[in-house]
């Protein structure tokens, strides 16, 4: 069967001002769309298009890797935001965060760097490592899945996810997603897992 763009959690324009529409449009519409469309070319007649998502980014290299992860990847991103979201987190996760990194301020501090020190294209993440909630930064398509870590939440630091909205001011970009828009529902969901 084949892989599907999942529907957004929310309309297109929901996330303005902070991710305008015209942005929503080009990197689910066309960006996320064209991971999926490629991952199933890829996929489409051999033995791999009856494996699930995660299965396939567990064993895959090259750009059936790249492809896969980054669906995974912009499913995960966008069911982690909010057009309610952002600010001071909730639920178990604010007790994660203090006890892990001591406060929501270093949390905060932790991942801006490491969206902002990703060279080039990549992803930062919160992520749970066997009980402690640390901050990583991938490149490209990686992701954590694929080095046995639990991903809580993750921001897009391509240039594609601000580059109309922010050009290349991409920590503006981050500071506005955790302003206001983190989803931290999810990342309680995702943390209760
Ligand atoms: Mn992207």
């Amino acid at each position: 069967m084949a892989f599907e763009l999942p529907p957004l959690p929310w309309a297109e324009d929901a996330l303005a001002p902070h991710i305008s529409a015209e942005t929503i449009e080009y990197h689910y519409g066309k960006h996320h769309k064209t991971y999926v469309d490629n991952l199933n070319k890829a996929v489409d007649g051999t033995p791999d298009a009856d494996l699930s998502l995660e299965e396939i980014i567990l064993k895959a290299e090259g750009p059936l890797f790249n492809n896969s992860a980054q669906v995974w990847n912009h499913t995960f991103f966008w069911n982690g935001l909010s057009p309610n979201g952002g600010g001071q987190p909730t639920g178990a996760v604010a007790d994660a965060i203090n006890s892990s990194f001591g406060s929501y301020d270093e949390f905060r501090t932790q991942l801006t760097q490491a969206g902002i020190t990703q060279f080039g294209s990549g992803w930062a993440w919160l992520i749970d490592n066997n009980g402690t909630l640390e901050v990583t930064k991938t490149a490209n398509a990686d992701l954590p899945l694929k080095h046995g870590q639990k991903a809580l939440w993750t921001i897009d630091v391509w240039e594609h996810a601000y580059y109309i909205d922010y050009r290349n001011a991409r920590p503006k970009f981050i500071d506005v997603v955790l302003d206001n828009l983190v989803n931290w529902d999810f990342v309680n969901q995702n943390l209760a897992s």
